[in-house]
């Protein structure tokens, strides 16, 4: 897969990308990730990018000649696969998940648009982005640390980024329910004892424990997840008889 990042600040993408999973997915060509300064699009002398509303108000808007030419000369580098989604990152569009990750994953090329300022020309929306993403109900000052998310939550669906024993899968999100209490050693730290069951070596006896315990965990953190996943009638009775705070 390659991604195309369009932005103001370049530089805000190296941490993340250079470390770890991702870093890894780049050095094993599974994708790449190349980012684009919108300003050497920018208009005039000043590589101008944004400009005054019209009507009048607060704040600048990112103008549309750069944005467009930019996506332009990006789509001829490479492939000129025109059916590559267009995404503009911005709090006014549709609310990120893991379905939604697991959907972009399925693309080899993907095109992202960081918003800045107050706005964008509303022409960038109407006549140059296929979809729009928001990370949340909340306001950053920019699209980059969204496009990050983005990038770092589809990436992880790529072919041999993660290893077998960590599937995309597996995650919770994806099964719908939240992942059961993890341990390691020592076994007691502090007098706090590690359940005795994940120390038992009975694999059937543990399976049962981890999955009550997402399912106990859903119910309890997150009503809304639990009322939508697949679960059998005898799993949706265990949380009736279990309705305290703590399950061991
Ligand atoms: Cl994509 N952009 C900005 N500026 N704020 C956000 C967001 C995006 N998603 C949530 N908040």
């Amino acid at each position: 897969m390659r991604i195309d990042i369009l932005t103001l600040f370049p530089n805000m993408f190296t941490g993340p990308f250079d470390e770890s999973i991702i870093k890894r997915a780049i050095d094993n060509n599974i994708v790449s990730i190349v980012t684009h300064n919108l300003r050497d699009w920018g208009l005039g002398k000043h590589k101008m990018v944004d400009d005054y509303p019209f009507g009048g108000g607060a704040g600048m808007v990112m103008k549309t000649e750069p944005i467009f030419e930019a996506v332009e000369a990006i789509k001829t580098q490479e492939g000129s696969d025109s059916s590559a989604p267009v995404i503009l990152l911005t709090p006014q569009g549709r609310v990120f998940n893991q379905n939604i990750a697991a959907e972009l994953a399925k693309f080899d090329r993907l095109i992202l648009i960081c918003g800045h300022y107050e706005g964008i020309d509303e022409r960038i929306r109407e006549h140059l982005a296929t979809d729009e993403i928001s990370i949340g109900d909340y306001v950053l000052t920019g699209g980059e640390l969204a496009a990050m998310v983005l990038v770092d939550a589809v990436v992880r669906h790529l072919p041999g980024v993660l290893g077998s024993e960590e599937s995309a899968e597996e995650d919770s999100h994806t099964t719908g329910l939240l992942e059961y209490p993890q341990y390691t050693r020592p076994p007691a730290y502090r007098g706090w004892e590690v359940p005795q069951v994940l120390l038992s070596g009975n694999h059937a006896q543990i399976a049962r424990w981890r999955r009550e315990q997402s399912i106990l965990r859903t119910f309890l953190r997150r009503p809304d997840l639990f009322e939508k996943a697949n679960l059998s009638a005898e799993e949706r009775k265990l949380v009736a008889n279990k309705a305290v705070t703590r399950f061991d």
